[in-house]
């Protein structure tokens, strides 16, 4: 007897710029694909991130894909890092220009997936109450979309409006004549600050932990620099590609030590006017040398101790913690905004935030009185936007209880247990850590091209085998342990959210190594997966 065909070939989850970019390739490869996205439109991240000032922190030209030469050519960047509208003015263009819309059902949101053996496909529940099968399950919900809604007691009760900086209404919020508060000071927090200071009457900001912010330096593109970017585009895409996070970052030197404080202190105060990330890459023992460290965090201490005329308020502003531990923020006039007299810094660090009142923000018993309550409280990233889906493999297992301690993931792209489920960026991949979109892009080819090699060999099932994801996640985590992002809190290591197994949730080996194994893998018949 012949078995059931499914729906589709393919079902993809999210339609932001890794789902975008799958079913491009699919479609391309025959096959028929539905993807699902829960917003309203395309874009993910970039959808719905609507904060005011919301940008991205890697240059234009390179946060971009590069999978059509065309595409690249003929798209203009209007300044050196794109706004979020600009970002999303782009996906829109890509999901127009390769007819990729009819193929996605908008407003709905995928709330079960599970693998049914016997047929060999999966089947997914959707929020409409509708139930699609399909051979291949890709997962593409994006590494820093589950929203962190914090669980202050009392947030019900506040009278004023409420927003999380993820999830910002479209048309935006007049903060004018209004008092604001901010809880958090993270990549959101630090964008959206100064743009709401310049707005409100008053702007409360509350401060749990103190990050490095590194100026933007902002600014239109030159016609003259797009056209060289434009002329040397294969040859820069391919140097990024050689750089440990997919942007090519030129480093100074090996070490941050072998040098005098004067030859050091040029070099920083170069990137610092440069501004943007690039700052990242000054020396290469940053993340290995605690002393080397410590010359650039001292550096930028007193750049902000320098701009912040309260002295009192500079060293609160100063970071504790080491310079990279949690991701590097980009900014604009963002410690400068501290001296605008309708700005105040409440410290968090020591007395958390007792409750929100119907008035506002009651630290230490004080309760500070707002109109408007702004959550720039992050995500829970990398998992959580795949626990949040109820995902059940072989024998029922559920994807949220195997990863009850943890995510275990083969390569962050497939995971043992669950057949023919890839993941995009997955855990255990280099993800967050890079350039997203090189990343993005390096595992839709890697997906596809695997997907091609099993219609030609008459395969219908993969799955990791269980000693290559064992394997991998112990190097993941032996890597992950060694570098000094695991001497403090951040959402890399899932510290951010109560409760979450403190586990690296991406690889830190770097984006070479990695697409090296990947490549090893598929050029050697896909070792650790199992084909039927
Ligand atoms: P982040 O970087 O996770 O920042 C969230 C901020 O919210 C951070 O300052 C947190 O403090 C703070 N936070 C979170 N929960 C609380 C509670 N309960 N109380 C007080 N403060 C809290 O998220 P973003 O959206 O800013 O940026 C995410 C990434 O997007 C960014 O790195 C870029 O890659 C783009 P904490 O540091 O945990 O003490």
């Amino acid at each position: 007897m012949t078995k059931k065909a499914p729906d589709f070939d393919a079902v993809v989850v999210g339609a932001g710029f890794a789902g975008m970019y799958m079913l491009y390739r699919l479609r391309e490869l025959g096959l028929s694909v539905r993807v699902f996205e829960t917003g309203a439109d395309v874009g993910g991240t970039w959808y719905w991130n609507r904060y005011p000032g919301a940008r991205v922190d890697t240059e234009t030209m390179f946060y971009s894909y590069q999978f059509s030469e065309e595409l690249q050519q003929e798209w203009d960047w209007p300044e050196r890092y794109p706004s979020q509208a600009d970002l999303h003015k782009y996906a829109c263009h890509v999901a127009d220009r390769f007819e990729l819309r009819p193929d996605i059902q908008f407003e709905t949101r995928v709330d079960s997936t599970a693998w049914d053996e016997e047929a060999g496909f999966w089947r997914v529940e959707t929020g409409d109450g509708a139930s699609t099968t399909a051979r291949y399950c890709i997962m593409a919900t994006g590494c820093l979309s589950a929203v962190n809604y914090p669980e202050f007691d009392g947030l019900d009760d506040f009278a004023g409006e409420t927003y999380h900086t993820a999830h910002w209404p479209d048309g935006g919020v007049n903060f004018t004549g209004k008092r604001v508060a901010v809880i958090g000071t993270g990549s959101s927090g630090v964008q959206s600050i100064p743009v709401i200071a310049e707005q409100a009457a008053a702007l409360h900001v509350f401060q749990r932990t103190a990050n490095y912010v590194i100026p933007s330096r902002n600014r239109p593109m030159e016609p003259e620099e797009v056209a060289e970017i434009r002329a040397n585009y294969p040859e820069l895409r391919a140097r990024a590609k050689k750089s440990f996070s997919g942007n090519y970052f030129p480093v100074a030197g090996p070490s941050a030590l072998a040098i005098s404080k004067e030859e050091r202190d040029r070099e920083y105060e170069a990137r610092w006017a440069h501004g943007g990330l690039v700052f990242m890459a000054a020396y290469a023992d940053f993340q290995t040398s605690d002393a080397a460290n410590e010359t650039a965090s001292e550096f930028i201490r007193n750049k902000i101790r320098g701009i912040v005329d309260d002295p009192e308020i500079g060293e609160l502003l100063a970071p504790k913690q080491a310079f990279l531990c949690k991701r590097l923020c980009v900014g604009t006039d963002y410690y400068e905004t501290y001296n605008r007299d309708n700005v105040s810094l409440i410290d968090i660090s020591e007395r958390p935030i007792d409750r929100i009142t119907p008035e506002g923000v009651c630290v230490d018993g004080q309760v500070y009185e707002v109109d408007v309550l702004v959550l720039a409280t992050g995500f829970d990233a990398v998992t959580g936007a795949l626990k949040r889906i109820d995902i059940k493999g072989m024998d029922d297992l559920k994807l949220r209880d195997k990863w009850e301690d943890g995510p275990r993931a083969y390569l962050g792209l497939g995971v043992a247990g669950f057949p023919n489920l890839f993941m995009i960026t997955g855990p255990g991949s280099p993800s967050v850590l890079t350039n997203m979109i090189p990343s993005i892009e390096q595992h839709v080819d890697w997906i596809t091209a695997c997907i091609e090699h099993m219609r030609s060999h008459d395969k219908i099932r993969i799955e990791p085998e269980a000693e290559a994801e064992k394997s991998w996640v112990n190097h993941v985590n032996e890597v992950g342990d060694l570098s000094l992002r695991a001497t403090c809190q951040s959402w890399y290591f899932g510290s951010n959210i109560p409760g979450k197994a403190r586990v690296v949730l991406p690889y830190s080996g770097g984006f070479p190594v990695y697409v090296r194994k990947c490549d090893e893998v598929a050029a050697n018949g896909y070792t650790g997966f199992a084909l039927d």
